[in-house]
């Protein structure tokens, strides 16, 4: 087997790739460890980036989300019962569209099977070779069998548990990371949203989240301790705490019923330095981690393809190596202000067990400052609704791809 970029993982940034360089007409098969029904099980994200949402619509991905998305002027903070709302329209004119992951996923898996492009699921031992010489190749098992796809490139979307950059050297990368000590218990509900917009909640029992994923769907998290258990937590119990921790009036009008997805991810922070390995670039959660906080995750992930697909095309299209070679600068660059706001944004909302009554005051102060400082909100908004210049990314240039490598 061959082919020109064999893209591990079949997430948001392997199946935008795919058809980002389907659209530039490079070759390129997605290998993915689990089944395609496994990875539309997982609930994950559910704010987009204008830009993203921009991205989607331009690789012919948004006819669904310009249906059922919702968007979004503002969103809502509570604070120890205190509410701003953060209006990104009024403040920077931008807006964030409220689609959920699994949408996404299942939007670009069709557009795939539609155009019959290669998907290989259930691939078990991935594993990446040679991507420090001229012709890398990946080596999996597939039913008892083992294949070797032959390729130019490899990209790593493999997200943070994944393959792809467990195989680099030690010493050929730099990591760095923080682990926060609470994880977010979420819960989805087919019950209408407490209110239009999303409203994160600080509390001294903790965070609150309270999302969507349409007009009857909605999901909620809370902070949790990280010793915490799904299993100890009932639905009743999960509502309980909820109520506490909202403002009353909106405590009230919260709509609760039975959880149709309970589950509990951990916190953390990491930047992986560099992202790209002769042959192999890491792209998406493989290469970064930020906490759900900022909502930026999935946001991040589709930069980075957008960046990766047009270095791929300089490549193919214009013989040239120049956007390979400034691919994992871009990248890093992008990561370290995603990261930034989503670290604010967490120690902002969150409650840490160690902070003592001198952080709860700085905690406080930096609300006030965001109530009280359009500039502040502003900067809050251009974060939230993505901060790059979204004209050049992904954008498909009618280049023809010569068969250079
Ligand atoms: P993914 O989605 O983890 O996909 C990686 C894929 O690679 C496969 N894989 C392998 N395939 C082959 N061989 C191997 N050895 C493999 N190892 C792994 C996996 O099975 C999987 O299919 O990474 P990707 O594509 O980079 O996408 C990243 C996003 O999923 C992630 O950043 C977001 O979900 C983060 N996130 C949010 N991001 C946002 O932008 N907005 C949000 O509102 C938002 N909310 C969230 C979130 C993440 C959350 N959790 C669960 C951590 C809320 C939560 C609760
Ligand atoms: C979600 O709806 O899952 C969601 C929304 C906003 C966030 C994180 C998660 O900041």
């Amino acid at each position: 087997m061959r082919t020109q970029v064999a893209i591990i993982g079949a997430g948001p940034a392997g199946l935008a790739l795919g058809r980002l360089l389907e659209q530039a007409g490079i070759d390129a098969v997605i290998i993915e460890r689990r089944s395609a029904e496994h990875v539309l099980s997982r609930i994950r994200a559910g704010v987009l980036e204008q830009g993203s949402a921009e991205l989607l619509t331009a690789i012919g991905a948004g006819a669904r989300m310009a249906a059922e998305g919702i968007v979004h002027d503002g969103a809502a903070i509570s604070f120890d019962g205190d509410p701003l709302r953060i209006d990104f329209a009024d403040l920077i004119g931008r807006r964030v569209t409220v689609y959920g992951q699994t949408e996404i996923t299942r939007d670009l898996m069709d557009l795939r099977q539609k155009t019959g492009a290669q998907s290989i699921y259930e691939a078990d031992d991935v594993e990446v070779l040679d991507f420090d010489g001229t012709a890398p190749k990946v080596r999996f098992t597939r039913n008892g069998q083992t294949h070797e796809l032959a390729c130019d490139f490899i990209a790593g979307c493999d997200g943070y548990h994944g393959v792809c950059r467990a195989s680099v050297p030690d010493g050929a990368i730099t990591t760095f990371e923080r682990v926060y000590p609470f994880g977010w218990l979420g819960i989805l509900v087919d019950q209408p949203p407490v209110a239009d917009e999303l409203i994160y909640v600080h509390h001294r029992r903790g965070f609150a989240l309270c999302s969507q994923r349409s007009h009857s769907r909605s999901r909620y998290y809370l902070q949790v301790g990280t010793e915490e258990k799904v299993a100890d937590w009932s639905d009743d119990r999960f509502w309980d705490e909820l109520r506490r921790r909202l403002a009353p009036e909106t405590a009230e009008s919260l709509k609760t019923g039975p959880s149709i997805e309970k589950s509990i991810a951990p916190l953390r922070s990491f930047v992986a330095e560099p992202v790209r390995f002769g042959r192999l670039m890491l792209a998406g959660d493989a290469a970064h981690i930020v906490p759900p906080t900022g909502a930026k995750g999935l946001n991040m992930a589709i930069h980075d393809v957008g960046v990766l697909a047009d270095a791929l095309m300089e490549h193919y299209c214009d013989r040239s190596k120049a956007g390979l070679d400034a691919y994992s600068q871009r990248v890093v660059a992008n990561t370290w202000r995603a990261e930034r706001f989503s670290w604010w944004m967490t120690q902002l909302l969150h409650t840490f067990p160690e902070t003592d009554i001198f952080g709860q005051r700085i905690q406080r102060a930096d609300f006030d400052y965001l109530a009280g400082s359009r500039h502040a909100q502003q900067s809050l908004a251009e974060n939230y609704t993505g901060l790059r210049p979204q004209a050049t990314q992904g954008q498909i240039s009618p280049r023809t791809k010569s068969s250079a490598v």
